[in-house]
């Protein structure tokens, strides 16, 4: 499960090539999460629009995916890079980690969609991969 060299390698690549439209991916995908696995909207009650134009979805989206980048830079200590952002989602926002798993299976469907050319079986695997340690760092503080 642990990440190689090379998966870190493509993961970094295609974060090259996919962060300038990071914003668009993270809005998509929270807005594809929220309408798909509507169990997730009850973190989100706080905010009177969830449909796919929400404003205060669209601007979470953009935060998401800073947490995204950020992780990105810290791909060789996700634990310990994350960590904050662990005790956040599970003290503060009790956030179930069962819901990393739905957001990240999100985040797949959109790069797939938006990046076709890019989004092959290799960078599938590495995307895919590093979003489940993503979500294992965040779900350090649980236990
Ligand atoms: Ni999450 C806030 C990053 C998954 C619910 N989340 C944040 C913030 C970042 C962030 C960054 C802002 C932190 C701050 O204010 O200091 N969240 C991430 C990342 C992932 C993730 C990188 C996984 C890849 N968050 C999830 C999931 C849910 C979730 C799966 C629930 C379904 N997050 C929240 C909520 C907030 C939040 C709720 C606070 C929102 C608000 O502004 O009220």
């Amino acid at each position: 499960m642990s990440l190689t060299d090379k998966d870190k390698a493509t993961v970094k690549a295609v974060w090259a090539k996919i962060s300038k439209r990071a914003d668009q991916i993270g809005a998509a995908a929270l807005a594809r999460m929220i309408a798909v696995y509507p169990q997730t909207k009850t973190y989100f009650s706080h905010w009177s629009d969830l449909g796919p134009k929400s404003a205060p979805v669209k601007n979470h989206g953009k935060v998401v995916m800073g947490g995204v980048a950020d992780a990105v830079a810290k791909i060789d200590d996700l634990c310990g890079g994350l960590l904050e952002l662990s005790e956040l989602h599970a003290f503060t926002l009790r956030v179930d980690p069962a819901n990393f798993k739905i957001l990240n299976h999100n985040i797949l469907v959109v790069l797939a969609i938006m990046f076709p050319n890019d989004f092959t079986p290799e960078v599938h695997v590495a995307f895919d991969k590093f979003l489940a340690n993503v979500a294992l760092a965040l779900s350090e503080k649980y236990r």
